[in-house]
């Protein structure tokens, strides 16, 4: 058996496609059903649905032999021991700094101004930095990170940004790009011993799918 693991939403809607060039459709819609492990037409294949940051956990400790996770969450949670082989470039956005439209980022930084930062991402918030040399309070949040700069909780947040929408609706602007971010497949490297001749078809098709 071969398990998948994947979150629903963009990263799920993202990697069917490829799933679905490299030969395996699920039987059921995540979106519909309550159900957490997808069968699909491969009776050695199926998909775990996890939460966007737990699939790099179930990878991890071999719960599911491959998975697909954004950079972002390979990058602040550790992607330690997992075999990367692929970017699929899907879901793909960028990890920005954003701050209210009205305040002057560069002026903050330049006068040496200790920020108070809201972030998901704390991690990559304090290497970006602490790099850049600028004091920072970190402040953790689990989600709706625009709200913080609105309320005072915080002068700017680190997030993820697309199209931006997001930030504008908030009036909030995006004055630094930390990163891009798009998803890519993981891989238990246990399992890729072991499990080689059903593994590596897989990622042979997804390689094929993902140009
Ligand atoms: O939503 P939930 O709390 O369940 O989990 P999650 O947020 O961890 O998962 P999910 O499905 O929202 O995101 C999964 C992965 O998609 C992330 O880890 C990223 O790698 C990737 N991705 C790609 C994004 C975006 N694009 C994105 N735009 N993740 C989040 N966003 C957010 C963005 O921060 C903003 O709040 O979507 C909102 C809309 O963005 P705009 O700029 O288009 O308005
Ligand atoms: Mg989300």
């Amino acid at each position: 058996m071969i398990t998948i693991a994947l979150s629903k939403g963009r990263i799920y809607d993202e990697t069917a496609p490829l799933l679905k060039s490299a030969g395996i459709v699920a039987r059921d819609d995540p979106e519909r059903s309550r159900k957490l492990i997808l069968r699909t037409n491969r009776a050695d294949v199926r998909l775990l649905i996890v939460r966007a940051t737990d699939v790099p956990t179930y990878v991890q400790y071999g719960a599911a032999d491959l998975g697909v996770a954004g950079k972002d969450v390979l990058d602040e949670n550790g992607g330690q021991g997992l075999y990367q082989p692929l970017d699929l470039g899907i879901a793909r956005c960028r990890m920005v700094v954003a701050v209210p439209a009205g305040f002057d980022y560069r002026r903050a930084v330049r006068q040496g101004a200790r920020l108070r930062v809201a972030t998901k991402y704390v991690q990559t918030a304090r290497e970006h930095f602490a790099a850049k040399g600028v004091h920072v309070d970190l402040i953790k949040l689990y989600g709706s990170m625009e709200l913080a700069p609105l309320t005072g909780l915080a002068d700017a947040i680190v997030d993820l940004v697309d199209t931006g929408n997001t930030l504008r609706a908030n009036r909030l602007k995006a004055v630094e790009e930390i990163a891009p971010v798009s998803a890519r497949l993981i891989v238990n490297q246990a399992a890729l011993k072991v499990k080689r001749a059903a593994i590596q078809p897989l990622l042979e098709a997804f390689a094929r799918a993902a140009r």
